[in-house]
């Protein structure tokens, strides 16, 4: 029987990120994927690709759920996007009324080319009635740093130091990426998993970000927990198939490649 799992989070309609990302992922690592739509982003190419978003009817959300719950025994879920408090709201209370084998956070605070600071709420909501249902945790540098409330993260003792502080606040593993953003030639990611600290490297491929890699990241390890891999193990396949999707990379007219998750 083929192994099944779910998805919350928003649609990106160029097809990089967010749900679409996270179904192709699900496909290409053998999984039955079923996704919920939280909110939909629409990058305006006359305005410099920046973000058009429209949060999905909270009630609407909640119909999805229903509907996905109801049509199957789902026990393994990735979020992704949520986007308002509103829409936090609605989808703590989908994760309270059943219980799951696990829950993957993407703690998507903010999107590349986005201003930040606008949403101070929507990051207390989620840190306050998202994160404790997490069992698995995946704060890039500048969600791992809003996470911690750390000022900076500059180095990787930084980046350890912040998944500690994220794990105290609920989550059983943490992982903080430090991506092409922390310097040195590495891609470094931490895993914290309350006891012991794991790094993953992977040489830098070039330091542009590439659209796409977080939900990839999340979505793969998602997918393997569906199928029973063990976290650690899950975690180590998830960073394979980003860093081959990354080398071949789509390249489209907007600012960033696209990762190709069949590559
Ligand atoms: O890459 C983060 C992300 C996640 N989900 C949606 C997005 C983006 C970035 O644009 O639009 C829906």
């Amino acid at each position: 029987m083929v192994d099944l799992a779910f998805v919350i989070a928003g649609s990106e309609a160029t097809g990089g990120a967010g749900l679409q990302a996270d179904l192709k992922t699900f496909q290409q690592l053998g999984v039955y994927g079923l996704g919920t739509t939280t909110c939909i982003v629409s990058f305006d190419p006359e305005n410099n690709w920046g973000h058009r978003f429209v949060p999905i009817d909270p009630q609407v959300i909640a119909d999805q759920i229903q509907a996905a719950t109801a049509a199957h025994n789902l026990d393994v879920v990735k979020i992704g996007m949520l986007g308002t408090p509103a829409t936090i709201d609605v989808v703590a209370e989908a994760l309270g009324r059943q219980s799951w084998r696990h829950v993957v956070l993407d703690p998507v605070l903010i999107c590349k080319g986005q201003e930040p600071g606008a949403a101070l709420d929507t990051d207390n909501a989620l840190r306050t009635q998202i994160l404790p249902y997490a069992t698995v945790v995946t704060p890039n540098l500048f969600e791992a740093r809003t996470l911690s409330g750390m000022d900076s993260i500059a180095s990787v003792d930084d980046l350890i130091e912040a998944a500690r502080r994220i794990h105290d606040q609920g989550p059983q593993y943490v992982i903080a990426k430090g991506g092409v953003e922390l310097d040195g030639d590495d891609a470094v990611d931490v895993l914290f998993d309350g006891t012991d600290v794991t790094l993953l490297t992977a040489p830098k491929i070039g330091n542009e970000r590439v659209s796409g890699a977080g939900c990839t990241l999340a979505a793969a390890i998602t997918a393997e927990l569906a199928k029973g891999t063990d976290v650690v193990q899950a975690v180590q396949i998830a960073k394979e198939l980003v860093t081959r999707g990354i080398k071949g990379r789509v390249s489209a007219n907007t600012p960033f490649d696209t990762v190709w998750q069949g590559a």
